[in-house]
């Protein structure tokens, strides 16, 4: 494989986000987020801890102070660009313009043009996952309010760094951040059930389309679009009586874990024919939401890891079905415990551009976490992570089967740059390209960085 096979004008990075790498939580005026306030407080359940063992991101990888030192290792990989996220309570500490804090947004300044100076090119995401707590007081994504702040702020930041950002997304992940945040409850604020669920989908999905609008609104000469996870989804058997209902069950799941989010914005509306129990978002839904759902998007971002297996089950509510986990079916997974399944994404491609609307796709996200092991040679410290070269070579061939069949993708991000903190997981699942050692904050370049970095300059892999 090589790089010139997908073309001179596709666009080659790595991918972070702000409260899983910058660390200095409540430095220079930062307001607490949700995520702050989720990992500080300790679960009811004694046998049960929120965040595995009691982690928190409050110094994490340290970014916000060495943000110089990991972008020169970007270059020294040659990679060309870095996606990154803002962290709104950096820069409003409740999340209202009235909080607005100078020393936050000089430091996205910072990190800006320290990526220009090294010809790095800046890739902003303006929301992953790191609400400010002061919203969530008031409800957070349940609340419709919290919306229109999201609205100010984003009209706030695509003014503010403007002309330096060739390319925006609005939203990362909405599906994950809303099922897991306030739905199942184990990611921040940490809400559970149908009740949160359904109005913090609803007011998301209008961040997402008004939102897209602002920033093209403001930002006319750069790109704006969205991110997008997505799973390739397949039911369990399609034989017999049982088969038609797994069958079923895997058209609802694939309705709620890929489309709930992307349909509306293209002007389809809820997918309500697949997963008739969404019919309740019309509750949330006031005079004018359907346009303001809409967004002309000029490229979507997927981001995929795995696959799913998923079979009939009459006690899920709502789906009607399980996710079958990989560990119970597949004799090799990686650390988070998922299938490691490359066609996936080829499928996943074919099913995105078959969207009238969607224009252009970047794989804003795909990469894996891996044991890894430290081996000192010759005094230095390597480290040999072939399986995450062989994951990512080989999803990479499929990116390149789904282009040559047409597909308009024509962006790839791994994820991620360095090792950090992920989510409820902490920092024992590693899925950088390059290795930190959390006590010493010392980076190792890894295999795969080295191996990107030989891509990258055209050779063969
Ligand atoms: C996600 C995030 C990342 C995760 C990654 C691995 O969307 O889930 O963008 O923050 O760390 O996906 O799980």
């Amino acid at each position: 494989m090589n790089r010139k096979d997908f073309g001179e004008d596709f666009i080659w990075g790595v991918a972070t986000a702000a409260y899983q790498i910058e660390g200095a939580w409540n430095e220079d005026g930062k307001g607490e987020s949700i995520w702050d306030r989720f990992t500080h407080t300790k679960s009811l359940n004694p046998f049960k801890q929120r965040i595995y063992q009691n982690q928190n991101g409050d110094i994490a990888c340290d970014h916000y102070h060495r943000y110089k030192e990991d972008l020169d290792l970007m270059k020294e990989l040659s990679i060309p660009n870095y996606r990154f996220s803002l962290s709104w309570p950096r820069i409003f500490p409740d999340g209202t313009l009235s909080s607005k804090n100078q020393k936050g947004i000089d430091f996205y300044h910072r990190l800006i043009d320290a990526c220009w100076e090294r010809d790095i090119t800046p890739n902003v995401t303006i929301y992953h996952w790191d609400l400010p707590q002061a919203l969530e007081d008031k409800g957070g994504w349940t609340n419709r309010d919290t919306y229109l702040r999201f609205l100010d702020y984003t009209d706030f930041v695509t003014k503010e760094y403007k002309d330096k950002v060739p390319r925006w997304f609005v939203l990362n992940e909405p599906l994950a951040f809303t099922v897991l945040g306030y739905f199942l409850g184990i990611h921040a604020p940490g809400r559970k059930g149908f009740a949160n669920f359904y109005p913090a989908v609803h007011h998301v999905t209008l961040a997402q389309g008004e939102g897209g609008k602002i920033a093209k609104r403001n930002c006319p000469d750069s790109e704006i679009g969205t991110t997008f996870s997505c799973s390739y989804i397949e039911p369990v058997s399609q034989d017999g009586f049982l088969g038609e209902l797994h069958k079923n069950a895997a058209i609802r799941f694939d309705a709620l874990l890929n489309c709930l989010y992307i349909e509306p914005m293209l002007g389809m509306g809820y997918p309500i024919d697949r997963l008739p129990s969404l019919k309740v978002l019309e509750k949330y839904f006031q005079e004018g939401d359907e346009e303001r759902m809409k967004f002309d998007a000029d490229f979507i971002g997927i981001q995929n890891y795995t696959r799913e297996i998923v079979k009939w089950s009459p006690f899920m509510p709502a789906v009607w079905g399980t996710i079958i986990e990989a560990k119970k079916r597949c004799e090799k997974t990686t650390e988070m415990g998922w299938e490691i399944y490359p066609e996936g994404i080829y499928h996943l491609l074919k099913k995105y551009a078959s969207y009238s609307g969607v224009k252009k796709i970047y794989v804003t996200e795909n990469g894996a976490a891996f044991s890894d092991k430290l081996v000192e040679e010759n005094g230095q410290i390597r480290i040999h992570d072939v399986e995450r070269i062989n994951y990512i070579k080989s999803y990479l061939e499929q990116v390149l089967r789904a282009k040559k069949e047409g597909v308009p993708v024509n962006g790839y991000f791994i994820w991620t740059f360095i090792d950090n903190f992920e989510w409820a997981e902490g920092y024992r699942p590693r899925f950088g390209i390059v290795y930190v050692d959390y006590e010493t904050q010392k980076r190792y370049i890894k295999d795969s960085g080295y191996w990107y970095r030989d891509f990258l300059l055209g050779k063969e892999v």
